[in-house]
């Protein structure tokens, strides 16, 4: 089989061996071509300068000094190129940082980072040369401080056109007291806001002054009039209302006709309390109108007191009930109770008003501790019957005589302390928060009978 194999194939054998050695040789060769040219063409590489010089520091420091001469050109080109600079040496430093320890301790990369750093420092300079000053943060403009209106400003219309005016004219023109003196004094008084009770009483104060002292000066009979509206102003001062008990809130009520300035008498008043440090609550009583609870919400708001209010057309009552509750709940200190406006002539709302007030008491043993009764200055001597009446159906304790600023009738002041002997505790001379003065009788006299 061999022989046979050998015999029929030899040449066939013989031109495989010869193509084997033939490729045995090329491969051969070739290996060998290959390491020479690869040798023969790498570049001669020395490590260290490879990495030594990042071209960063380069373009660093031209590129800085680029931007430090655009920095003096203008300011707003200063300005960008500033940024510019900044941004560009923000990056610098980190290169300048990590080159490789061999590249870092050459001589010369200590030059270019120091030379870099000298380029950032003149930057900086020439910005805060050029730059425009960082505007200064304005101050909030401050609100000019209106004016504080006092009780003399507020009176001025009665002092200057009222029935103090009147008097003051007829004193100036008299040099002695003499018997058509008296009767002129009477005419004033008698048709002055102050009511007929008032009016004898003062006139009689000058008769009996003349009469006693045989006063010859018409002054001291304008002294005579002054200390007895300051007796009548005095004669008014009973404590009334009651004090709350221990750790429940004080309610106060506030009433009176329609528009004399209950809703922002009891703003003022809440701002007042509010600024004293005391937790307040109003409770919206006014329940005719959705507006009245509004604006005494909006009030709340303004002065940061809490308001109840129920629906419109509510049952006054049941409103002020779950009101007054709710505050002693809520651990407030003072409870402010507005009521809707009503004449004093209408039978039923007054009898509402007593049923309002009652229930308050319910919520809280003893309460209101106080009921104010607004008086609108302006309505004069009607003030001094609306007085009367609301006091008989609720025990009022104490009188909110509001927009004395506004009338010539301040004499109403005498007219319902002498009526009634009701304490006037706040006076009101404008509509602005501020503009509600504790009642001082001294000061109000002081105001009313000044020159
Ligand atoms: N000039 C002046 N206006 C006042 C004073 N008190 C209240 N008012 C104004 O009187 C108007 C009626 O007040 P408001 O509180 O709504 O009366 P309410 O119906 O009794 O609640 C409003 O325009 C108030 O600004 C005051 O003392 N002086
Ligand atoms: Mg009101």
């Amino acid at each position: 089989m061999t022989g046979f194999l050998f015999a029929d194939n030899t040449g066939m054998i013989l031109g495989i061996a010869g193509a084997v050695v033939v490729l045995l040789l090329v491969l051969w060769w070739m290996r060998r071509g290959a390491t020479t040219t690869t040798d023969a063409e790498r570049p001669e590489q020395k490590p260290t300068e490879a990495l030594a010089a990042p071209p960063v520091e380069v373009s660093t420091s031209s590129s800085v000094s680029d931007a430090a001469k655009g920095a003096v050109a203008t300011v707003g080109a200063a300005t960008a190129s500033a940024v510019a600079a900044d941004e560009r040496v923000a990056e610098a430093p980190e290169a300048v940082a990590k080159p490789p320890v061999e590249a870092a301790d050459k001589p010369e990369v200590k030059a270019e980072v120091a030379k870099a750093d000298a380029e950032v420092a003149k930057v900086d300079a020439e910005v805060a040369k050029v730059a425009p000053a960082e505007p200064a943060p304005r101050p909030e403009p401050t609100p000019k401080p209106e004016p504080v209106r006092t009780v003399r400003d507020g009176l001025g219309k009665t002092r200057k056109e009222g029935f103090i005016a009147r008097l003051g004219s007829l004193f100036a023109s008299k040099k002695t007291i003499d018997d058509s003196l008296i009767d002129e004094i009477e005419e004033v008084l008698f048709t002055a806001d102050i009511g007929v009770k008032t009016a004898d009483r003062l006139l009689n104060s000058v008769r009996e002054a003349v009469d006693a002292k045989s006063l010859s000066d018409p002054k001291e009979v304008w002294k005579t009039l002054r200390s007895e509206a300051r007796a009548i102003l005095d004669g008014a001062t009973d404590t009334r209302g009651t004090l709350p008990k221990e750790g429940e809130p004080k309610v106060i009520m506030v009433l009176g006709v329609n528009g004399t300035g209950k809703t922002t008498s009891i703003g003022k008043l809440a701002h007042r309390f509010v600024n004293e440090g005391h937790t307040v609550q109003l409770v919206a009583g006014d329940t005719f109108r959705a507006a009245a609870a509004e604006q005494l919400e909006h009030w709340g708001r303004r002065v940061g007191a809490k308001t109840v209010r129920g629906k419109e057309g509510a049952d006054p009552a049941s409103v002020v009930f779950d009101g007054v509750e709710s505050a002693v709940v809520e651990k407030a200190d003072i409870v402010l109770v507005d009521t809707a406006g009503r004449l004093h002539t209408q039978k039923n709302l007054m009898e509402e008003l007593k049923k309002v007030r009652r229930v308050m008491g319910r919520a809280i043993d003893g309460a209101p501790h106080e009921v104010l009764m607004v008086l609108d200055a302006t309505t004069g001597q009607n003030a001094i019957q609306q007085a009367t009446m609301f006091n008989e159906a609720t025990d009022v304790t104490g009188i909110i005589l509001t927009k004395l600023d506004g009338t010539a009738k301040g004499g109403v002041v005498l007219g319902v302390c002498d009526a009634l002997h009701i304490p006037i505790r706040y006076i009101g001379i404008g509509e602005r928060v501020a503009d509600l003065k504790d009642f001082d009788g001294a000061e109000f006299v002081e105001a009313l009978f000044a020159s």
